[in-house]
């Protein structure tokens, strides 16, 4: 089998790219290096083919797809705040870069493509699980662009008898997810900061909730979906169905790493939700998905360093 994988030099992309590499595939990587990292494939470089290019330009896309039997496809512009800054820009690469891929891997005859999609697309909520039936209330250029995504990739299915499913990640976390911006993953962060000895702060009272989902268990779901017999346009969650409070999880990771009791609080952030939770009902039945790493596991492997 072989698979193109976009975005596979960044956090997520880079460890899906492990698991096919250790299940036999033969893998392509295209992906820009704009916030990916070679260094992410490092385990892997003499058995991946690396193109550097861009999914918003179509011939870079033609010819990572050729001769690839399915793709997986990861790479975005993953921040909310950069898509808030440029819209434009980054519709092109989201959405348009997502039409690239579909259209490419149509014209290839792949046999099926998975898109990551986000739990963003279902904006505010009053706390309960997110059914994929809900009607999405999307609240940023970025939840907007994975939509709308989301929907060609879905109707690709049915119009052109693609194979697809769109797997809406709710909050990853795990190794090589890179803190280095203000707008990281709230759990990198955190990591990081303790580890450097700094006080990580928490917008808000820390009463918000997440999904936290381990990136081993993400895995698992785009390996589930790129085997499934018949996807046809398939759209699901991808969480572990579980509510962790940024206090809590402040907890877990300075009793881990070492740091005070409470960390510093600062006004909730502009545009951010209370509460995100996923119903893993539909991913469970369609793809025998079932999280295996708890958040307290989770955390302990992210400070282990694996
Ligand atoms: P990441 O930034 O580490 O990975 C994205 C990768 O895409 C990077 O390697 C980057 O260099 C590459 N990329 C960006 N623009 C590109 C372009 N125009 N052409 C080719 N490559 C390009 O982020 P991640 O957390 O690994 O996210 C992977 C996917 O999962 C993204 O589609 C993101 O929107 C989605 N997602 C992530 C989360 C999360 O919690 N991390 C949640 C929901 C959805
Ligand atoms: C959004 C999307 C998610 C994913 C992610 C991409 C939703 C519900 N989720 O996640 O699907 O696409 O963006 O990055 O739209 N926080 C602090 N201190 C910090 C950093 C963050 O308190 O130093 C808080 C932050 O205010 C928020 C929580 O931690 O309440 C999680 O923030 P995040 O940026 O990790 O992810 P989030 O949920 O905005």
């Amino acid at each position: 089998m072989k698979s193109l994988v976009t975005g596979g030099a960044g956090f997520i992309g880079s460890h899906l790219v492990d698991a096919l590499v250790a299940a036999g595939d033969t893998v392509v990587v295209l992906d820009d290096l704009s916030t990916g990292r070679l260094a992410n494939l490092a385990g892997v470089a003499d058995r991946v083919t690396f193109l550097r290019g861009s999914v918003a330009v179509r011939a870079d896309v033609d010819q990572a797809m050729a001769g690839c039997d399915r793709v997986f496809h990861q790479a975005a512009v993953a921040s909310v705040p950069a898509t808030i800054d440029a819209p434009v820009d980054t519709h092109f690469v989201n959405l348009g870069g997502t039409l690239n891929v579909l259209e490419s891997a149509r014209a290839a005859g792949v046999q099926r493509v998975v898109f990551a999609s986000s739990a963003a697309v279902y904006g505010e909520t009053d706390g309960t699980a997110c059914v994929e039936a809900a009607t999405p209330r999307p609240q940023s250029p970025y939840a907007v662009e994975k939509l709308a995504a989301e929907h060609y990739v879905r109707v690709w299915a049915p119009l052109y008898g693609l194979p697809t499913v769109a797997l809406r990640y709710f909050n990853v976390f795990g190794p090589r997810q890179d803190p280095s911006s203000p707008y990281s993953g709230v759990i990198s962060i955190f990591a990081d900061r303790l580890r450097r000895g700094l006080v990580p702060t928490i917008f808000g009272d820390g009463g918000q909730t997440r999904d936290f989902v381990y990136v081993a268990d993400v895995v698992r779901a785009n390996l589930a979906a790129g085997a499934l017999d018949a996807p046809s346009g398939l759209v699901c969650n991808v969480g572990r169905g579980e509510s962790t409070s940024l206090n809590a999880l402040y907890g877990h990771l300075a009793a881990l790493l070492g740091g005070p009791a409470t960390p510093g609080y600062q006004p909730v952030r502009a545009g951010d939700i209370r509460h995100s939770l996923a119903d893993i009902s539909v991913a469970r039945a369609a793809l025998g998905y079932a999280p295996t790493v708890s958040v307290a596991d989770g955390l302990a492997a992210l400070v282990a360093g694996g």
